[in-house]
């Protein structure tokens, strides 16, 4: 399996975020990928290959042209407008409220943030748009190995992390949807079935708001009930999808506390229907963060069930890409996403 990895990644690392009212060290920083990286060079699990440059046509293609504007000049509006932090965004246009994107950053920001927990810094584009790139040099892969008729897997091994972000907005540390844009160029390359499977602990609601009213690209996620968890507002049971794209959403919401057993069996429910929907490219999101020490989450993965994960995925047979996402302990962080991955042969 080949592993795509660039080190622009640096340049997202954000100082704190604001954790049950106090400031702590953000979550998601570069530690991160230094021990997936590590652990990838210790056991040797394939070639380490750097990024193409693919633009910002595949960005495009998912995201609305003025969020990707607002993503690139966000942070030279916000200095010029005299402020020296973060962008951390201050309010929102919740309830009954215009839809006019205002002039100011501070409005602005309000305007396209999910929350207060993604904050922007001056290099968050060049780190985020590094991400998209390694991913979609993974896409090119695995969509050539379909038209040659080769099995294989690739790793797209970047941050920050994507499944959040909509066409329109980012949060939980999400800035550009890695898997949808990567979901779209298999879309665009030929390939008339895509899956995206999203086993990170939090409901990867961006890429179910950029496929929700779509039959070509099926979105199939299992996480923790957003009844109790971020991202709150998206990830019931009953979000199935909308006009054509009605059935082609899978929402499995599981309860705090939910052990391998259990979580295996919504695994295998998602493999099926996947399997049904006949995808030729399969897509995941590759969040750990169900692990059981997980610091911001709350399912009861053990390090061994990901080496089961991984092969319950590889028995579909489908080329795969798999796409970094979420996963906060650090020090487990690398065995444990590499145990996915370890298993798939090709
Ligand atoms: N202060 C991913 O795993 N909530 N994102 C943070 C802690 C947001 C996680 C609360 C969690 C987002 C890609
Ligand atoms: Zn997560």
């Amino acid at each position: 399996m080949k592993i795509i990895y660039s080190d622009q990644h640096y340049h997202q690392s954000p100082k704190l975020e604001l954790a049950g009212g106090d400031l702590v060290p953000s979550f998601e920083n570069p530690s991160r990928a230094e021990h997936v990286l590590e652990r990838v060079k210790k056991i040797g699990l394939g070639e380490i290959i750097t990024p193409d440059e693919f633009g910002l046509r595949p960005l495009l293609a998912v995201h609305d042209s003025g969020y990707i504007r607002f993503l690139q000049t966000a942070w030279q509006e916000w200095t010029d407008a005299g402020f020296k932090g973060e962008i951390i965004p201050l309010c929102w246009p919740a309830g009954q409220a215009s839809d006019v994107l205002p002039r100011h950053i501070k409005g602005k920001v309000g305007y396209y943030a999910q929350g207060t927990d993604s904050n922007i810094t001056d290099g968050t584009w060049i780190a985020a748009l590094a991400a998209a790139q390694s991913a979609l040099t993974g896409a090119a892969l695995v969509c050539d190995a379909v038209k040659n008729g080769h099995k294989t897997g690739a790793f797209s091994l970047g941050r920050p992390p994507g499944h959040h972000a909509a066409k329109a907005s980012y949060g939980g540390y999400s800035f550009l949807n890695n898997a949808a844009i990567t979901a779209q160029y298999c879309r665009d390359q030929g390939i008339e079935k895509v899956a995206v499977l999203d086993v990170d602990f939090h409901h990867g609601n961006g890429t179910q708001d950029i496929f929700y009213d779509r039959d070509d690209v099926f979105f199939a996620s299992i996480h923790g009930d957003p009844m109790d968890n971020f991202p709150y507002f998206w990830g019931h049971a009953s979000e199935c999808g909308t006009g054509q794209g009605e059935r082609f959403n899978l929402n499995l919401p599981l309860g705090n506390g939910t052990q391998f057993q259990v979580w295996r069996e919504a695994l295998k429910n998602c493999l099926s229907a996947i399997d049904n929907f006949g995808a030729e490219v399969l897509i995941v999101s590759l969040g750990v963060d169900t692990f059981e020490e997980d610091p911001i989450s709350a399912f009861k993965l053990k390090t061994p069930d990901y080496l089961v994960m991984g092969a319950d995925i590889a028995d579909l047979g489908i080329p795969t890409l798999f796409v970094m996402e979420g996963g906060y302990n650090v020090e487990a962080l690398g065995v444990n996403m590499i145990n996915v991955l370890v298993v798939h042969h090709f």
